[in-house]
């Protein structure tokens, strides 16, 4: 997997990823020789050679239309591992794409283009086992919304065949951004088009996660913390597993083809059990009445599909469909309890025994998807840093529109005014891809809307 971070929002979540990749490697709670197998399996994926004084190259390249943030990033050293200078596609002189999406599409996209595209080809030269992209990004500014829609769609051309995963982090509701809705839509009706799966992860939602079951804390840095819930998420999915079925590896590829059987729905988000770390299972406990597992600190795997569950269906009159759903269980079965003088894993702690997540009231009606293709189990027997059990849900789910919904009526709101579109049209933009980015959306949110039917 080759990672290429867009804009500060992309090369902040980037550069926590790989710190947090190296920290879950490091944790060796657990058998000796599963732990090596997971620590190599770990970096052959995100990491390609060492540089002089050993540390390990990410397999990441950097863009950004501005130094200033990758600069500051650069300069948090870390010792184990580092970029690769040559990654590095930035310029000194250029100060950002002004929080507006035809700026970094239209000027910045090309002239960024054969850069991004020599560091992106020096990385696949080094490796022939990199089958797939993974994008972040931020989409509220210019950068990671413009530019990073245009090298998306450009990478598609280049690598139809890879697999493109891009992970987009929506910006607080409140509206930090005047223009943020325009460059929220742009972006989403371009990267549909020329990525293969998109996960959604909103900030507000985040940053709830955070504050509800973040280790106690009185209060919530942004983004240190919001990006800490973002990393454990998106590591919770991408780290090694296997299908508890016929053993095959979680590979972005296979993943990709399981949750996104038609290209008109490609919108994931990861649901995890609430983050908390083991001192702190009794917050959980009195919030959501769940029971603790009594051998250890950790949240028994039974209470947490229960979450998981009720997180797929709540909404509006509980009307949410699942298209596919992707189980990864993390973790042992500590709670053995003994039965014809054998020793086995108590009901309520068997991770194999997830009936809650595959009952049909979770999915959409579809004649064409079997059972099969609705739900895969993933799971690894190993840890995740901190978490003696640790069950995530990548979903692709009908509750995507009450956030496209949003988006939509509040693009709609300002386009109608004519707030701001002076500063796209000076960018060659015209109404027509306004309105084509408008329909194009309002139609994905029609065909989830035919999963709740
Ligand atoms: N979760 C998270 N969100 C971020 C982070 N940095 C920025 N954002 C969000 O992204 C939005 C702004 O996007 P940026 O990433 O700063 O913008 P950019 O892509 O660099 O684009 P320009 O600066 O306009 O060139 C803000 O509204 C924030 O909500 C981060 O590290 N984590
Ligand atoms: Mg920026």
């Amino acid at each position: 997997m080759l990672t290429v971070q867009f804009g500060q929002c992309g090369n902040q979540i980037g550069g926590k990823l790989y710190s947090k990749i190296i920290e879950d490697i490091k944790s060796t709670r657990g058998n000796e020789s599963s732990n090596h197998e997971y620590a190599e399996n770990s970096t052959a994926k995100w990491f390609q050679g060492t540089s002089k004084s050993g540390s390990m190259y990410a397999r990441a390249v950097l863009v950004d239309t501005e130094k200033k943030v990758i600069n500051k990033i650069l300069k948090q050293k870390e010792d184990k591992w580092c970029y690769r200078a040559s990654n590095i596609v930035s310029t000194d002189y250029s100060s950002g794409s002004a929080n507006n999406w035809a700026y970094g599409f239209v000027k910045k996209g090309p002239e960024f283009e054969e850069s991004v595209h020599d560091a992106v080809r020096y990385e696949l030269e080094l490796s022939d086992t990199v089958d797939s992209f993974l994008c972040l990004s931020g989409c509220a500014g210019g950068t990671g919304s413009g530019l990073g829609s245009f090298i998306i769609q450009s990478l598609r051309d280049e690598y139809p065949k890879k697999s493109i995963l891009s992970t987009l982090l929506l910006p607080f509701g409140s509206g930090e951004i005047a223009t943020q809705n325009y460059n929220i839509l742009l972006s989403l009706a371009k990267i549909i088009d020329s990525a293969d799966m998109v996960v959604v992860m909103e900030n507000d939602k985040l940053h709830d996660e955070a504050v509800k079951f973040g280790n106690l804390k009185s209060h919530v840095s942004f983004p240190n913390d919001i990006n800490e819930v973002a990393c454990q998420k998106l590591l919770s999915v991408l780290q090694a597993a296997n299908d508890v079925d016929n053993n095959s590896l979680n590979d972005l590829e296979h993943m990709v083809s399981k949750l996104v059987p038609h290209p008109a729905y490609k919108f994931t988000s990861i649901e995890t059990v609430p983050l908390v770390l083991p001192s702190n299972t009794s917050l959980l406990e009195k919030s959501w009445s769940v029971q603790k597992d009594s051998s250890i600190n950790s949240i028994n795997w039974q209470a947490q599909f229960k979450y998981l569950r009720r997180n797929l269906l709540s909404g509006n009159l509980n009307q949410r469909r699942s298209l596919a759903n992707i189980l990864i269980t993390r973790g042992v079965n500590s709670d053995k309890v003994k039965k014809n003088n054998k020793l086995v894993c108590h009901q309520l702690d068997d991770p194999y025994n997830c009936d809650e997540l595959i009952k049909n009231d979770i999915y959409a009606q579809l004649h064409w998807l079997t059972d099969y293709d609705k739900f895969r189990h993933f799971h690894q027997n190993r840890r995740l840093l901190n978490y003696d059990k640790f069950s995530s849900l990548i979903t692709n789910n009908s509750a995507v529109n009450k956030t496209l919904d949003v988006i939509v009526s509040k693009a709609w709101n300002s386009y109608t005014y004519g707030a701001f579109l002076h500063q796209y049209k000076k960018f060659e933009m015209e109404d027509d891809d306004f309105l084509s980015a408008f329909s194009k959306i309002e139609g994905v949110i029609s065909s989830y809307n035919e999963l709740e039917r």
